[in-house]
């Protein structure tokens, strides 16, 4: 199996030509990839805390939907734009299609303005000149597995599912964990995309046959077994992994090889349950850094790993961990475990991704960490889990029928504060659903009063999981994703995860996004602004010019 080749940064720079692409195969299903101006596909983009980054970004997609004779849908928003003449600015123009593109920096903590890191007004349409991206990587942005993506609001799901996402890795991790001096380092890239064979049965050596059904996104409905037809199929650095067999890509390593596995879940739907198998035994992963930021990042007292036997990856969510090849002659499978999503989720059952083969010819990894590596400064930063919050917000997941007498009408879904009224985001809309104030730090309780996992994500920031259901988790690593459990109606109150999130940044003032990654429920609503208005305003005024 391939792996993603890599763009590094030359004398502080990286420089490229991205192009959107997609292509319709003849069995009808959508693909979509990011290539350099070498052709190369969807590469890792490798840069440097302090680098600049300069992307070209080129809109090659066509309307792929069937029977599409006109011009794509339209954001409602557009027309208005229009009269007041901002026309074709990518940065203003106001329309999102299906044919529109954009690129996110997921887990980058660069500002989210025009040309670096925003997606509320930034949309470039096919025909547009090249536009640039151009900025810079923060001297203190955490070494780790960060990606791209494009961001379309209400267009998200179909091009990511296509396969449009790229690893960004900022390297030094070794710097931040010793433990993974001089290494040799693996990216594996896995993302979901509509069922190959989707009317086939499950393999015979299923030992359950659990009944096919539906869930309310219209994808095979959770069994709660962790047998049955996926909702997705999965791919792991572009080689599918179809149902009903999954015949696994390869992973050639040398025996006992010590790796850095940096593993990305950009799948648009599919919750990971990450696991290394031995003769079906779970092996150790030692965590070394979740979600782009290192373990104990800023917290004096770590250096260990964390060793794990499984870690769950949201949609969006990264883990990096040291693996430990199998000796010769055994064999090693990469598995996802089930994930349940609750009774109004998607089925994401057990599957193998990969095989482990271990031989002594096995090529080496292209990218090594490190041998001997400056140590990194300590994150000047006070440690999150000891800074005391301004304030505590409430926000809750919320699904509704369009048509609540109708079970068949449409399912709309709500990422609400807590005593507003429940509605669809609008992009059209100037007004942020939170305003905060940069250089503080807050709690937010999030609720999910749906029948289904949902996954927290927030734009230009990482917070801290502080209680998973009420219970403290005690965690000593940062996220930008996060898993909400769902509620099975038979609980007093919701479900709930409570977050420390960190507005400390001087780069992030501006206005930016909140959502689940789940990307058809964020392409159907599931989603808010929030506007940190910089330190010097009081928090009240902030409100008041709003
Ligand atoms: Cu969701």
């Amino acid at each position: 199996m391939g792996e993603p080749e890599d763009l590094r940064s030359a004398n502080g720079v990286l420089e490229a030509e991205l192009t959107a692409n997609n292509v319709a195969n003849p069995d009808g299903s959508l693909r979509y990839c990011f290539t350099d101006g070498e052709g190369r596909e969807s590469p890792n983009l490798r840069v440097r805390p302090g680098d600049l980054v300069i992307l070209h970004l080129k809109n090659a997609l066509s309307d792929l939907s069937s029977g599409a004779v006109t011009s794509p849908p339209m954001h409602s928003g557009m027309h208005a734009q229009m009269a007041e003449g901002h026309g074709n600015d990518p940065c203003n123009s106001g329309i999102m299609s299906a044919v529109s593109t954009n690129l996110h920096f997921h887990g980058l903590t660069v500002p989210p303005v025009c040309h670096q890191d925003d997606v509320l007004k930034t949309s470039i349409q096919p025909g547009d000149a090249p536009f640039e991206y151009r900025f810079r990587i923060p001297d203190d942005e955490p070494p780790g597995l960060y990606w791209y993506h494009p961001h379309i609001h209400g267009f998200s799901k179909v091009p990511i599912l296509g396969g449009a996402s790229g690893a960004l890795i900022v390297e030094g991790l070794e710097r931040a964990k010793m433990a993974a001096a001089g290494l040799p380092e693996r990216v594996f890239i896995i993302r979901d995309l509509d069922l190959m064979n989707p009317n086939a049965p499950p393999a015979k050596s299923e030992p359950v046959v659990p009944k096919f059904l539906i869930d309310r996104d219209g994808d095979a409905a959770n069994t709660g077994t962790g047998f049955g037809k996926p909702a997705k199929d999965l791919s792991i650095n572009y080689v599918p992994v179809p149902y009903p067999d999954y015949p696994p890509a390869v992973i050639q390593m040398r025996p006992g090889e010590r790796q850095l596995w940096r593993v990305l879940n950009a799948s648009a739907i599919t919750y990971l349950n990450i696991a290394v198998l031995f003769n079906r035994a779970p092996q150790p992963l030692e965590l070394v850094a979740m979600d782009g930021v290192p373990m104990s990042h800023g917290d004096p007292t770590g250096e260990a790993v964390d060793p794990q036997t499984h870690l769950g990856l949201p949609p969006g969510a990264r883990a990096e961990f040291i693996v430990t090849g199998p000796a010769e002659g055994q064999s090693g499978l990469l598995v996802t475990r089930t994930v349940d999503t609750g009774p109004g989720g998607e089925n994401d059952p057990n599957r193998a991704l990969a095989t482990i083969v271990a031989s002594k010819t096995a090529p080496e990894p292209r990218s090594r960490l490190e041998d001997s590596p400056q140590p990194l400064a300590p994150d000047s930063k006070a440690w999150l889990g000891s800074v005391a919050p301004v304030r505590v917000r409430r926000l809750y997941f919320s699904e509704k029928l369009a048509v609540p007498n109708d079970p068949t009408s449409a399912v709309e879904f709500y990422l609400t504060v807590d005593g507003e009224e429940p509605k669809m985001f609008d992009m059209s809309s100037g007004i942020p659903n939170i305003v905060a104030q940069q250089g503080t730090v807050e709690d937010w309780i999030i609720e999910n009063r749906s029948s289904e996992l949902h996954a927290f994500h927030i734009h230009q920031l990482h917070f801290l999981l502080l209680d998973y259901n009420g219970r403290p988790v005690n965690e000593n690593f940062l996220r930008d994703t996060v898993n909400v459990p769902y509620f099975n109606g038979r609980t007093l109150t919701y479900p709930s995860v409570r977050l420390r999130m960190d507005f400390r940044d001087p780069n992030i003032v501006g206005t930016f996004v909140y959502h689940c990654h789940l990307l058809e429920h964020e392409d159907k609503g599931m989603m808010g602004s929030i506007r940190v208005e910089p330190a010097h305003l009081e928090p009240q005024k902030a409100a008041e010019i709003r």
